[in-house]
Parts: structure tokens; C-alpha cells; sequence
């Protein structure tokens, strides 16, 4: 460690003064492990950070980004491609949910939600309604840090040093709502009608032929495994349809096999408008996201345009860039190869039963689950919030077990290659670091 210099790298999201006077580091990966620069080994209980679906460096994806960075490192994506963006996109739209016949490729989440926004704006002003521009998300919502995902987005420690966000953005509630639906194994009972506040609240304030998209996130991850209460986003998906509105699923975490279905689209029977994903559509193992839309959606601006003109001025540097198209479709291949969703959806049951067996210890105020993901929330200390839940990865992580943290909630999200005894391990580690706790 000592010949590292800590000093030049400003982390993102980290407490940086805490975390450089005793840093954590991951020197390497295989399969369901890390290896710290003690040598010790890490189970890696949350994917990542909720992306490494498969396991890490799984020889396939490795492969082939080697022999993609050897043969093409770099095509520009503007006026010019390269084969594997056609085939990257050919093999997501493949295995989208049925309906969404378009990819366009961008680098993470972040941009893939700003994206989205920018389409389903840019979407009704191309067929004559641009008095659309107002744009829905919900509170406790996450969609990356840049300034469209921030704005609809309802995390307010993101939100506060930065009071410029988008005008014309309004949010609806959370679903969370443990006075009715704490321990809820799978989808909460109760909690549909938090749907109706988009037409009795919001679409009465604003009105409806204002509203170009509703921007949610099917199961809230990032602010603690928030699983939508049965017939929720049904519900949204009604409204949205009787006022012309856009929906879209932001399924950066939930896609690709995390809810023990390929999407969360396919898990609830509800297809938005617009979806998109990141983290697991390259395994984590190269920065890529992707927007998913219907073909009217990508039929519109197509119209709107004149031949030979841009059809939509959007894009990055890096969107479909080559090493990541490969990664994508070694990472494609390998989830069907090993029917990793079927697996997750064949563990969901163990999983849950492994994590309410928590239920009743000191600390634990609920456990929610759906698929390979579940929520522990803590009590939190009075007057600190957030300590405990911080304390709690902490002795997760002396003990060998690598989870995220939320405030006072910890997140279980295992790559779908876990097994039963590394379930087993996770939950029992979870339970001893929150008894060791005060
Ligand atoms: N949308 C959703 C739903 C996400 O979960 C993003 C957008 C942004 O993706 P990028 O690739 O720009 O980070 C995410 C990312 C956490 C955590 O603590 C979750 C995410 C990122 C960082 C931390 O759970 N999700
Ligand atoms: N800033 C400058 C000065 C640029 O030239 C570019 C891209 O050409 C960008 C920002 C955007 O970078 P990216 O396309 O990687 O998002």
C-alpha cells in the first residue's frame, strides 16, 4: 500500500478523507470473488456495483475484447460504424422485451437516462407536439448524476449543491411504505393506488398535453430495493396511455436477469415506451449503456428529418465503442449460454427464504426481496442516520463480504452465478456484522 500515492484521485461518490485513511482495495477477480492488497478473499455480494451479472473476468468476454482491442481500439461513431455496433445492437434488440425494436448505444446509465429524456421530448416535438416538454420522475428515484437524470431523479443529498437542474420536472412519491408493507416477500400487496397521484395530482396540476414522459425506475435500487407494490406500474402504464404520454423503465439495474426474469418489463408484464440498461449489458467489464425504444419512437425522427439530414443531434465519442459492442455480445452469449436468468429465478425462492430468516434480529426493520436482489434496512441510530447501515457494511467487509450500502439499508445482488452456500454465507455475515453492531 505504501507505494501508493492516494493524493491525485478525487473519488467519485466515496467519502474521500475517510475512505484514504483506511482504504479498501480490490487488486483482482474470478468468478464470485474479489482479492483484496491483503490477500484476503472477497465475496462479492453485490455484483459490483450491481453489474458483474456473470461473474468477473469470465474468459469468453475477456476473449474477445482482447482480440477486439488488437484488431479495431477505435472507430468513430459519427457518419462512420464498425460490424460489432450492428451485431452489439442486433443481439440486444434480440432479447428485448418484444416491441422495442431499436438500440441506440451510449457509455454508462447516466447517459442512457439522459438520453431517454432527450428522445421522448425530441420525440413529440418531431410529430408536431412539442408543447410536451415537462418531464415525471419520483422520489427517491435514480437515474445517473448527469443533469437530466438528476433533475427527474429524487435523491436530495444529489441534489442539493446543484439547485440548477432541468425546469419543467415534477415527482411523484415513493412507494415505499413499510407501515403496510414491511417483511414483503416479492412484490408488495398494497401500494397500486400510489399510481393514481400521476392523474389526480400531477396531471390535474400540469396539464396532461404537457407531459412528455413519465421516467421510473421499476424497482427502485439504488435508495434501497424498493420493489413496486403488484399492479403499480400497470397502473402508471394506463394513465400514460389515456394522455399520450411517454413511459419509460430506466433498467440499468433490473435488466439482465436481476429479478429473476431477463427485464423487469417481461418480470411485470408492463412494456414502456422507452428502456434503458447499462452495468450488465457488458458485464460491467467495459462502460457501455444502450437506450431501448419502440419503433415509432425511432419512426418518428425519421420522418421529422429530411433525407440526408441528422435525424437526432445526440451522441457521444465513445457511443458503440468497439471494445464495449464486443464485450456486449461475448456478455449476451454468455447469459444465454449458462440461462443465467433462469438460474437466478430458480434460486429466488432459496434467496428469499435465507434472507427473512433475518427477520426478528436486533436492528432489522424490514427485509424486502425479488429475484437475486434484497433490501435489509436497519433502524437507524437516533440522530444518525445513516451510521449503522454504514457500520454494518463495514463489519461485512472485515469479515469477507463485499455489499452496498444505502443510508441505513444494505443491498444483497449477488451475480447470478452464486451459489446456495455463498447465499447462505452472505445472509449469515449480514446477521452477525448487524449483531456486532450498536
Ligand atoms: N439508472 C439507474 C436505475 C441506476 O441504478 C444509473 C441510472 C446510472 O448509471 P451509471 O452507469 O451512470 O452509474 C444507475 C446506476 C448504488 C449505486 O449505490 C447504483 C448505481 C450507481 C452507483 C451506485 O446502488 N446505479
Ligand atoms: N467537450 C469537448 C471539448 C469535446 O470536444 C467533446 C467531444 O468531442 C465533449 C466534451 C464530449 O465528449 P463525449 O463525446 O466523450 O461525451
Amino acid at each position: 500500500m505504501s507505494a501508493i500515492d492516494m493524493d491525485a484521485f478525487w473519488m467519485p461518490f466515496t467519502a474521500n478523507r475517510q475512505f484514504k485513511r483506511a482504504p479498501r482495495m480490490l487488486v483482482s477477480a474470478d468468478g464470485m470473488y474479489y482479492r483484496d492488497d491483503q490477500g484476503r478473499q472477497i465475496l462479492d455480494g453485490s455484483a459490483g456495483l450491481w453489474c458483474v451479472a456473470a461473474g468477473h473476468n469470465r474468459q469468453p468476454i475477456v476473449d474477445a475484447v482482447a482480440r477486439q482491442l488488437a484488431t479495431l481500439d477505435y472507430a468513430p461513431p459519427f457518419q462512420m460504424a464498425h460490424p460489432k455496433a450492428f451485431e452489439a445492437a442486433s443481439r440486444l434488440v434480440a432479447m428485448a422485451p418484444k416491441g422495442l425494436s431499436k438500440a441506440f448505444f451510449v457509455g454508462s446509465g447516466s447517459e442512457a437516462a439522459d438520453t431517454a429524456l432527450k428522445m421522448a421530448i425530441g420525440y413529440h416535438r418531431a410529430r408536431g407536439d412539442g408543447g410536451r416538454v415537462k418531464l415525471i420522475g419520483r422520489e427517491r428515484g435514480y437515474h445517473g448524476v448527469n443533469f437530466g437524470g438528476v433533475s427527474v431523479g429524487g435523491i436530495a443529498g444529489n441534489r442539493k449543491l446543484f439547485p440548477v437542474a432541468l425546469p419543467c420536472v415534477d415527482h411523484l412519491r415513493s412507494t415505499h411504505d413499510l407501515a403496510r408493507n414491511a417483511f414483503s416477500r416479492g412484490q408488495p400487496a398494497r401500494g397500486a393506488e400510489f399510481a393514481d397521484e400521476l392523474e389526480q395530482r400531477l396531471l390535474t396540476l400540469h396539464d396532461p398535453s404537457t407531459v412528455a414522459a413519465v421516467i421510473v425506475e421499476p424497482m427502485a435500487g439504488s435508495t434501497g430495493v424498493l420493489i413496486p407494490p403488484q399492479g403499480y406500474l400497470q397502473r402508471l402504464r394506463e394513465i400514460c396511455d389515456k394522455y399520450g404520454i411517454l413511459l419509460i423503465f430506466d433498467e440499468v439495474i433490473t435488466g439482465f436477469g436481476r429479478l429473476g426474469a431477463d427485464w423487469a418489463a417481461n418480470k411485470f408484464g408492463v412494456l414502456p415506451d422507452i428502456l434503458t440498461c447499462a452495468k450488465g449489458l457488458t458485464n460491467g467489464a467495459v462502460p457501455m449503456g444502450a437506450v431501448l425504444v419502440k419503433q415509432e419512437i425511432h419512426d418518428a425522427f425519421m420522418a421529422a428529418a429530411a433525407d440526408g439530414a441528422i435525424e437526432f443531434p445526440h451522441g457521444y465519442t465513445y457511443s458503440a465503442h468497439p471494445l464495449a459492442c464486443a464485450a456486449a455480445v461475448a456478455a449476451l452469449e454468455l447469459y444465454r449460454e449458462e440461462h443465467l436468468f433462469e438460474r437466478a429465478a430458480g434460486l429466488s425462492a432459496a434467496f428469499e427464504e435465507r434472507a427473512h430468516a433475518l427477520r426478528g434480529r436486533r436492528h432489522i426493520k424490514d427485509i424486502r426481496n425479488l429475484g437475486l436482489v434484497a433490501g435489509v434496512e436497519l433502524e437507524s441510530r437516533p440522530g444518525a442516520p445513516g451510521k449503522r447501515g454504514y457500520e454494518a457494511f463495514l463489519k461485512c467487509w472485515e469479515r469477507g463480504v463485499l455489499l452496498r450500502c444505502t443510508g441505513d439499508i444494505l443491498a444483497v445482488s449477488p451475480p447470478l452465478i452464486v451459489s446456495e452456500d455463498e447465499i447462505e454465507r452472505i445472509f449469515h455475515t449480514i446477521g452477525e456484522a448487524v449483531a456486532s453492531i450498536e
